[in-house]
């Protein structure tokens, strides 16, 4: 007999942290982790951690020879900057590995006779404005609008929301009696703001590295200018829209990927936060070229209408609420101890 579990790939990262300690406190299911890289401590007592690939195969087989897997989050992605450094590396950790895990759903679902769900975040990174002009033509950008990445991260993303809507529609049936597909729901993510882990490899890394650097009284140089716009989201809501999407009804959804947002904010307004509580905070612009032009591309806002009806998504946290008590009170005590 196999025992049951969740999958957690790329858990290592910011949102596998979270993730982690939301699932632990109250899902039956063991959690079983998959990284290059170990826990940290705090979680790894949670879990059944693999050190390990998701391209290696012989690895994959012998975890669901072990283990019945029902939900996998797939997490573990190369992220835009980083991306673009090596993007040849990045289609192969992003594309690749996410095709063989889609794969191995597809084919448990139907040993199964059961879907395996398939938890993907996917990016504001997947749209792509052509210019500022149009940016702020569409401030509130609908699934279906924009779909022109310009990094090789969000053409990543775009094509593995593809995939595993292919995935849950066409399969090579093993047996003809068992004609289960995987279950693969996405979510288009802004960018994340955690007030326990720094980002790393992002664009929009500046917004937590900015209030991060505050709290430790660290100067910080902001790779883009006061005027660009993105939107954002505290890392517990990131978390509730992973899991809410994840336990509606497949009925309820009337699409496979959806935007989910919290706020927006330029440059120049998540600067006045930061200095709003950390007021001798050393903030200033010297934008790079290369991520600035990334930012630019990505929509200032983003519609998030379709998650809100289907599955009652609705972020916990304003930017009022996500700095005054969730970001602020912890990052102050995470420094200070
Ligand atoms: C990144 O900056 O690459 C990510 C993202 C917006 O998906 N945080």
């Amino acid at each position: 007999m196999r025992k049951k579990g969740i999958l957690i790939t790329g858990a290592a990262g910011e949102i596998g942290d979270a993730l982690i300690r939301s699932l632990a406190s109250r899902d039956q299911y063991q959690i079983i982790t998959l990284d290059v890289r170990p826990l940290p401590t705090e979680t790894s007592s949670l879990v059944t951690h693999i050190q390990g690939d998701i391209m290696d195969q012989s690895m994959l087989a012998r975890l669901v020879s072990e283990y019945e897997i029902a939900t996998i989050y797939h997490l573990a992605a190369l992220l835009s900057t980083r991306a673009e450094f090596t993007p040849e590396a990045a289609h192969k950790v992003n594309v690749e590995g996410t095709l063989g895990l889609l794969k191995l759903a597809a084919e448990q679902s139907q040993w199964r006779g059961e879907p395996v769900l398939f938890i993907f975040p996917s990016s504001i990174a997947a749209y792509g404005m052509p210019d500022l002009e149009t940016k702020a033509r569409f401030p509130h950008v609908r699934e279906w609008e924009w779909n022109y990445p310009k990094t090789m991260y969000g053409c990543n993303k775009l094509y593995c929301e593809l995939l595993g809507i292919y995935y849950s529609q066409h399969f090579r049936q093993l047996a003809a009696d068992r004609p289960v597909m995987l279950d693969f729901r996405g979510v288009r993510f802004p960018g994340l703001i955690s007030a326990f882990t720094v980002p790393s490899g992002g664009t929009s890394d500046y917004g937590p590295e900015m209030l991060h650097a505050a709290a430790q009284h660290l100067p910080y140089e902001c790779f883009v200018s006061p005027e660009a716009c993105i939107p954002f989201m505290a890392m517990p809501d990131a978390v509730i829209a992973l899991t809410h999407l994840a336990n509606a009804p497949q009925s309820a959804l009337s699409r496979r990927v959806y935007n989910v947002t919290s706020f927006s904010l330029t440059a120049a307004e998540f600067k006045d936060w930061v200095v709003k509580y950390f007021p001798d905070a050393q903030i200033s612009f010297k934008p790079d070229l290369k991520r600035q032009g990334i930012v630019d591309s990505w929509p200032a806002g983003l519609n998030d209408n379709d998650a809100r009806r289907d599955w009652s998504w609705k972020p916990e946290y304003d930017v009022q609420r996500a700095f005054s008590e969730y970001l602020v009170p912890n990052i102050r005590n995470r420094y200070q101890g």
